[in-house]
């Protein structure tokens, strides 16, 4: 059924807006079109509900429309809507990166703020160089990413980044090179972390031995890899790297722009799989998704080498920095968000439900042998489906726009389909979106 004929948007107003990674001529024949959210649900235009399976992207963790922070917001649009980001603050850029640090491995206690997920990569690229360079080893520029990461959309991020359809466009970026993904065959099914696939990380010491330690700066991981459909890292795997980054002196950063801040049933990516990263990039579900905002948290010893480098106190100690770096009304929304996160027990709430969630997701093997792989941790879950005519996208959409229809939002991305229920899932919308997707997939394989 076309939706086109109840917007009130014109095809040259369709037409205007080039939409960010989406079918846009698909869409533009049949727009899909939000016109309001509340608590876990949107509603369209035919003023259907639907549930929201990813938190918007990965955002939204507390639901849409939270009073407390649309409250914070409000106040914050009346007293002080914007302050130059550079050599002047507010006091609650301050608040919030000592909140920032309470959800921080011990020692990540330096944040910077920027406006987005791309840009935080971009950050802890541009001071993982900076950084060696102040400390006189300005021969260490190479960057090591791996298979499948996704690190955003600028140039650095698709550098790094190792989902293909997303660099090959883009020519020449960032000289980087990437470790294999740890997406091991026959740990299909493997419910969270697989015993099998640490060995992946010794690859690193092959990248180590080609390009040698005195040229690389720095190791980029998500720690579990979002965009790609959910990797969960095996067990071992990420203390490997750990142990590699610190024998060979390179910064090891983790991308948290979806891990961090209760997603995976713990503060972070890093509490819940035990390994503290020199860096952490993250985004999103710091403010709760109602306005743009990222953090990156660096250890205290690289800010220091920065200060203790820094020449004359009036002078800058690094030339970087966004205008809406630590904007007032982002910094009113992450502090009321991470406030609520804690006030609401969320993250427990996450850990506690995490069992459930993984029962549920996995009861979706038997629904058809088109499900060849549920990869699943805390509240996040990644179906593969098995392509069709070498087309493996195009069964993920067709299970989306049909899922769309019945009413529920989940995201498509190459061969899989993505689920990261709100944090406030209660089990019977567990129940409702998982029998959805399975009749789902029944109908099509
Ligand atoms: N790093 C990671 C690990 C991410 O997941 C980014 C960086 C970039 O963030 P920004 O805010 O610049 O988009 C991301 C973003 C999906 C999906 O469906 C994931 C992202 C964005 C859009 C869709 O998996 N992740
Ligand atoms: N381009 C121009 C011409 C600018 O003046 C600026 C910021 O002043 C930028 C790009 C960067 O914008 P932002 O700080 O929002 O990333």
């Amino acid at each position: 059924m076309s939706h086109i004929t109840k917007s009130r948007l014109t095809q040259a107003q369709l037409d205007a807006h080039w939409m960010a990674y989406s079918g846009n001529r698909q869409f533009k024949k049949d727009p899909r079109i939000i016109t309001s959210a509340a608590g876990k649900y949107y509603t369209d235009l035919d003023g259907k509900k639907i549930f929201d399976g990813l938190s918007g992207l990965w955002t939204c963790g507390l639901g849409h429309s939270v009073p407390a922070i649309n409250e914070a917001v409000a106040e914050q649009v009346k007293t002080l809507d914007y302050s130059p980001a550079f050599q002047y603050g507010h006091e609650k850029s301050f608040l919030l990166a000592e909140q920032i640090t309470e959800f921080m491995p011990e020692g990540l206690n330096r944040i910077f703020f920027t406006g987005s997920g791309s840009e935080s990569v971009d950050t802890a690229l541009k001071i993982s160089r900076a950084y060696w360079r102040k400390k006189g080893m300005g021969t260490k520029t190479k960057f090591i990413g791996r298979a499948k990461g996704y690190h955003g959309s600028s140039v650095s991020g698709f550098s790094v980044g190792g989902i293909p359809a997303n660099r090959t466009l883009y020519g020449q970026g960032l000289e980087s090179y990437h470790l294999p993904h740890t997406q091991m065959p026959g740990t299909e099914f493997t419910k969270g972390m697989a015993e099998q696939g640490k060995e992946r990380a010794d690859d690193l010491l092959s990248l180590i031995m080609m390009h040698d330690a005195s040229n690389i700066a720095a190791v980029i991981v998500e720690p579990m890899s979002g965009s790609a459909g959910v990797i969960v890292p095996p067990q071992g795997y990420l203390k490997r790297l750990r142990e590699i980054c610190d024998q060979h002196n390179i910064l090891l950063i983790f991308d948290e722009v979806i891990t961090a801040f209760g997603r995976m049933g713990a503060k972070t990516g890093a509490e819940a799989f035990g390994v503290t990263p020199d860096i952490m990039t993250t985004a999103k579900q710091v403010t709760n998704g109602i306005i743009p905002m990222g953090a990156v948290a660096f250890k205290q010893e690289i800010y220091d080498t920065f200060m203790e480098h820094g020449g004359p106190e009036y002078m800058l100690e690094v030339p970087h920095g966004y205008t809406y770096s630590a904007h007032p009304i982002a910094c009113a929304a992450g502090l009321a968000s991470l406030g609520e996160i804690k006030k609401q027990g969320l993250i427990e709430r996450v850990n506690g439900m995490s069992a459930a969630w993984e029962n549920s997701v996995h009861q979706l093997k038997d629904t058809s042998p088109i499900v060849t792989d549920i990869r699943n941790f805390g509240f996040a879950a990644g179906i593969t489906i098995a392509p069709v005519d070498g087309e493996p996208a195009k069964r993920p959409f067709q299970i989306a726009m049909a899922m769309w229809e019945k009413g529920y939002y989940v995201r498509y991305g190459a061969d899989t389909i993505q689920l990261a229920p709100p944090f406030t899932t209660e089990q019977d919308e567990i129940d409702s979106l998982i029998n959805a997707l399975g009749d789902t997939i029944k109908q099509l394989g």
